[in-house]
């Protein structure tokens, strides 16, 4: 699989969280120097969510598709657009850490992408028998982070 020279960039707190399978993951996959893992100081985690907080105006409806409600000026009917949660980073539904931000694309969901990583690499953490990667599986699901 070829991703170009496009470096996925990790987002999360300083600290192991939620982060750490999906870090062990993208680092087995990417190698040391392959990714990003940018560790977003709190209080700027705090700014960027009052900016996404804000952009939640009434009516405060959060769309999984990153859509929000707004009323057509026309019509007066309410219509579904695109959110840019006002620019904030936290450019996602639930506006939470860790994002994988790759392919012009905000991932979020840390056991989601230390699942899609674990099957990345020369080396892949995710074993290729079928039974075994189902255990695997049975663990994150289990761990749920
Ligand atoms: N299910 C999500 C949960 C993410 C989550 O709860 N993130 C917390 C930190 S561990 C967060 O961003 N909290 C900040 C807030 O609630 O404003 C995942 O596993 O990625």
């Amino acid at each position: 699989m070829n991703f170009g020279s496009e470096k996925p960039v990790f987002i999360y707190f300083k600290g192991a969280g939620r982060a750490t399978a999906a870090r062990v993951a993208l680092f087995n996959a990417f190698g040391e120097n392959g990714w990003e893992n940018k560790m977003l100081p709190y209080q700027e985690f705090a700014d960027q969510k009052a900016i996404w907080q804000k952009s939640l105006d009434a009516p405060n409806v959060i769309n999984a598709d990153g859509t929000k409600q707004v009323k057509d000026e026309e019509t007066g009917d309410m219509k579904s657009v695109k959110n840019d949660y006002g620019g904030s980073l936290l450019q996602t539904p639930l506006g939470y850490l860790p994002q994988l931000h790759f392919g012009g694309k905000i991932i979020t969901q840390s056991a989601a992408i230390a699942r899609w990583a674990a099957g990345l690499g020369e080396k892949p953490l995710m074993p290729k028998d079928h039974f075994e990667r189902l255990e695997c599986e049975v663990w994150k699901c289990q761990n749920r982070n």
